[in-house]
Formats: C-alpha cells, structure tokens, sequence
C-alpha cells in the first residue's frame, strides 16, 4: 500500500483520522486509496442534479458521507457536465458557502470547494474550507494567489476546452503524455507560489473520449511525485466498459473502475456511493494487508 500525505498552513479538524500537527504545519496522512465524497448543491449535476439543492439537505448528505468513511467531502455548486454553460458568481456562493460553513463546524471530514472562480475558493476559505479543486487545473493566477496565501492544499484537474464545449471533438497526440506533462507543470507551478501540497487528477471525460479516458486509467497512476485523484464516478465511461443501458445504476462499475485505479497506487477517489466504496476498498484492502 502506498503511503500518502497532504500539508496544510491552515488548521486541518483533529477528529478526522491521519490529522496531525507537525511544527507550523497539519498533515494529513493515509495508506492506500481514500475516498472524497461528492456534495453537488445543484439542480443540474449529471448523476443527481436537485437531490441535494437545498442547503439543508447538502449539509444532511455532507455529514452523512462523512459518516460513510469519506475523509473529504467536495462541496460544489456549479455544473460542469458536458454542454453546461456556468452560474454566476451570486449563484455559486449561495450554494457553496453555507453548506461549506456547516461541514466545516461540524469537523467530522476535511471540507473542499470544488470551482473554477477564485473568488468562490476565497469566500469558502473565508468560511473554513480545508481545500481547493479546481477542475480548471489552476490555469488563473488569482486562483492559484488565493490557495498560496491561505496555504492550503489543492486538486489541480486537467481539462481540454470548456465544460461547455470540451466534448465537441477532443484531440490529442498522446494524451497520456500530455496530460501527464500539464498536470506536472501545474503542480511545480503550484508548489513554488507557496501552495503546500498539489493532488493530480486526469480529469476523466474533461476533453476525452472514451478511447482518452481508458488510455489515461490504463496509465496510472501517472506520477509518483504527486498524490493522484481519480473520478469516474457514474460517467459515461462506466456505461461503455459495462455495456450498460442509458439508465442502469452504474454504482457497481464505478467501484470497479476506482478499485482497479487504487491498486495502480491512486490516492484518492472522488465518488457519489461512498458507503459502497468504501466498503469495497476496506475489504480489498484487508485481503491485501493479509497477504
Ligand atoms: N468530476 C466532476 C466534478 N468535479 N473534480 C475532480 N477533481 N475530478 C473529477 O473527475 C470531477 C470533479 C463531475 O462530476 P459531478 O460533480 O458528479 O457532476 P457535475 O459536474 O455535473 O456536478
């Protein structure tokens, strides 16, 4: 099992497991794969768009994945399926940072924020959130200031295009290659104007068919420099490998896509069925550890 860690300047909850304080800085460390669960306040998401558009009821999902074993709870509030278009600014911190307060108070998982607008990651820092995921891969410099001065770790994603146009016709040479090489310079970028620690993630079905994303997967886990964040999680890649129908649960696939990820030496899964994969990544980890 590989072991794992992420710094922080900024205070990390001393309830969540692997926390502690080293000098000036947190630490957060972990063995194997961990799970972030996914906390969408929208009405539009792909997979559960209005199942959680209130703040109470993201807040109850919050806590409850937390409860589920997820170490990290992602709190979003903007859709970026293919074809979607954005929501304003207004929009975007109402969802957020209420839901991001209360997760925080609550100090049962690491909380992130996952945006591409700074000032969406300032006010959730503001509000306590632990860390940032930008699936823009920090390609604006005010997000990449906002996450340095605060000194907290990031998840830098890389995307080819837009949300709402990067499905139209991807391209690549090698998209191992270059997506390997974006999210390495990023991550350099991103260490030496001070932000503490930098997750990858490749970004499935940013910018990718299906024949990039199984490359990618295929290619994990794609450095070992850098903790690397995969998320398949119910994406139309888990209904082509599966020979799904368009409305079959694809619970089950995503599983099996991030336990196959977790034992290429992946960090952290981004996933909507925490319970389900967590129970799956303790046992396969318990046959592991046994042998
Ligand atoms: N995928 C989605 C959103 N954010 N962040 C990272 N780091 N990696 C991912 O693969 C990733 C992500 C898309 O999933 P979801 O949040 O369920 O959908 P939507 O964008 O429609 O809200």
């Amino acid at each position: 099992m590989r072991a794992h860690e992420l710094r922080s300047i900024r205070a990390l909850p001393t309830r969540v497991r692997g926390v502690q304080r080293e000098g000036d800085q947190w630490v957060l460390r972990w063995t194997g794969c961990a799970v972030m669960g996914v906390v969408n306040v929208t009405p539009d998401s792909f997979s559960d768009g209005g199942q959680f558009s209130t703040t109470q009821a993201a807040v109850a999902h919050g806590l409850r994945l937390a409860d589920q074993g997820a170490l990290v709870v992602d709190v979003g509030g903007e859709s970026s399926r293919p074809g979607s278009t954005g929501v304003p600014l207004d929009v975007e911190l109402e969802r957020t940072i209420p839901v991001v307060e209360q997760l925080v108070a609550a100090g049962t998982a690491l909380v992130s924020v996952d945006t591409r607008k700074a000032d969406v990651a300032a006010a959730a820092i503001k509000a306590g959130a632990h860390m940032v995921n930008d699936v823009g891969g920090f390609r604006s410099t005010r997000m990449v200031e906002v996450c340095a001065a605060a000194g907290i770790p990031v998840v830098a994603m890389h995307m080819q295009g837009t949300p709402e146009d990067m499905q139209i016709n991807p391209q690549y040479d090698d998209v191992v290659a270059e997506v390997t090489e974006f999210l390495e310079t990023q991550a350099a970028m991103l260490l030496s104007a001070g932000v503490p620690s930098v997750m990858i993630d490749p970004g499935l079905g940013f910018g990718k068919t299906y024949a990039h994303n199984i490359a990618l997967l295929r290619a994990l886990p794609l450095s070992l420099t850098h903790p690397v964040l995969v998320g398949a999680s119910r994406k139309r890649t888990i209904q082509q490998l599966g020979g799904l129908a368009d409305d079959d649960n694809r619970d089950a696939g995503s599983i099996a896509v991030h336990l196959f990820a977790a034992q290429q030496g992946v960090a952290m899964v981004r996933v909507h069925d925490v319970l389900g994969h967590h129970q799956a990544l303790a046992v396969d980890r318990a046959l592991r550890d046994d042998a």
